[in-house]
């Protein structure tokens, strides 16, 4: 069975400025994609085009943008340059985790946070793109969740909720596209080595590098390689969730370290 082409297909990527986004930007510009590359950090992600068109001749168009803001979002993608607006793939990256508490201690702000960039972010997003993809009867969306979100954590519950609520969305969009050519996936990893814990923990790199240690977690390449597998199978098969973890992760709370 050939494998479907991403040759000058149009793939959105929100929080391309880091981490997992920007692996994904890496391994899509590799198959020849045109990348949309969607942050808060305009700077990284400038640098993010610059080097995609030096490795694979890739045209990115770069989005300064804050998934919270719904204003924003609509503006952004109702006004994408002609030849940009027919995005291919959606791929719904932008989130994060703040703080590790009970819920009877957390602050309030972390939880806001987190519902706001991880739950609502995505839906605006979605909302905005996905007209366009109805429309052509033609596209796919992946949602990066989490092992979170069905194995949740202590401390780690506002977070988990809301991954659990990306898989919930996931599902029930496939349900009420399947009428149409559109596929709708997510793809959950476990413990990824990112800049997710230093963000958790507000730039403390003292506690958030022991997450990463004693054991080999995985590299964000490994998701956007499961990503560019759900974005690869020919057009009649549907990739409906994808769980990647490391070896030696068997849940969220079970990870064998060797030191
Ligand atoms: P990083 O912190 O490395 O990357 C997060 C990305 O999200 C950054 O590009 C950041 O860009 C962007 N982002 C955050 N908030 C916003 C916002 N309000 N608007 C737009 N973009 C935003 O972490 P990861 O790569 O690990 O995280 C990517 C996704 O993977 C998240 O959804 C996370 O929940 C999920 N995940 C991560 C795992 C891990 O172990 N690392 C495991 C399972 C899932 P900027 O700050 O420039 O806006
Ligand atoms: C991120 C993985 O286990 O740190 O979704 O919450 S974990």
């Amino acid at each position: 069975m050939s494998i479907e082409s991403l040759k000058n297909k149009i793939v959105l990527i929100t929080g391309a400025s880091s981490g997992i986004g920007l692996a994904c930007a890496a391994k899509f510009a590799e198959q020849g994609a045109k990348l949309i590359v969607a942050a808060r950090r305009r700077n990284r992600l400038e640098e993010l085009a610059k080097d995609l068109k030096k490795k694979y001749q890739t045209n990115s168009l770069v989005l300064e943008l804050d998934v919270r803001n719904n204003a924003k979002v609509e503006k952004v993608i109702h006004s994408l340059p002609s030849e940009w607006k027919d995005i291919n793939v959606l791929v719904n990256n932008a989130g994060l985790s703040r703080g590790l508490d009970k819920v009877h201690e957390a602050k309030v702000d972390d939880w806001e946070e987190m519902i706001d960039t991880n739950i609502k972010g995505l839906l605006y997003v979605t909302r905005a793109v996905l007209p366009g993809m109805v429309k052509r009867n033609s596209g796919m969306v992946i949602n990066i969740g989490s092992i979170a979100g069905f194995q949740p954590y202590p401390k780690g519950n506002v977070y988990s909720a809301t991954k659990a609520a990306v898989d919930s969305l996931t599902d029930g969009l496939r349900m009420e596209l399947v009428d149409t050519s559109i596929r709708v996936c997510s793809v959950d990893p476990g413990l990824v080595e990112t800049e997710f814990s230093l963000v958790r923990y507000r730039g403390d790199a003292e506690r958030a590098k022991p997450i990463y240690q004693g054991f080999q977690p995985l590299k964000p390449e490994d998701v956007a390689d499961a990503v560019v597998f759900c974005a690869t199978q020919p057009a009649h098969v549907q990739i409906a969730q994808l769980v990647v973890m490391p070896t030696n992760q068997a849940s969220t709370t079970i990870v064998h370290r060797k030191s």
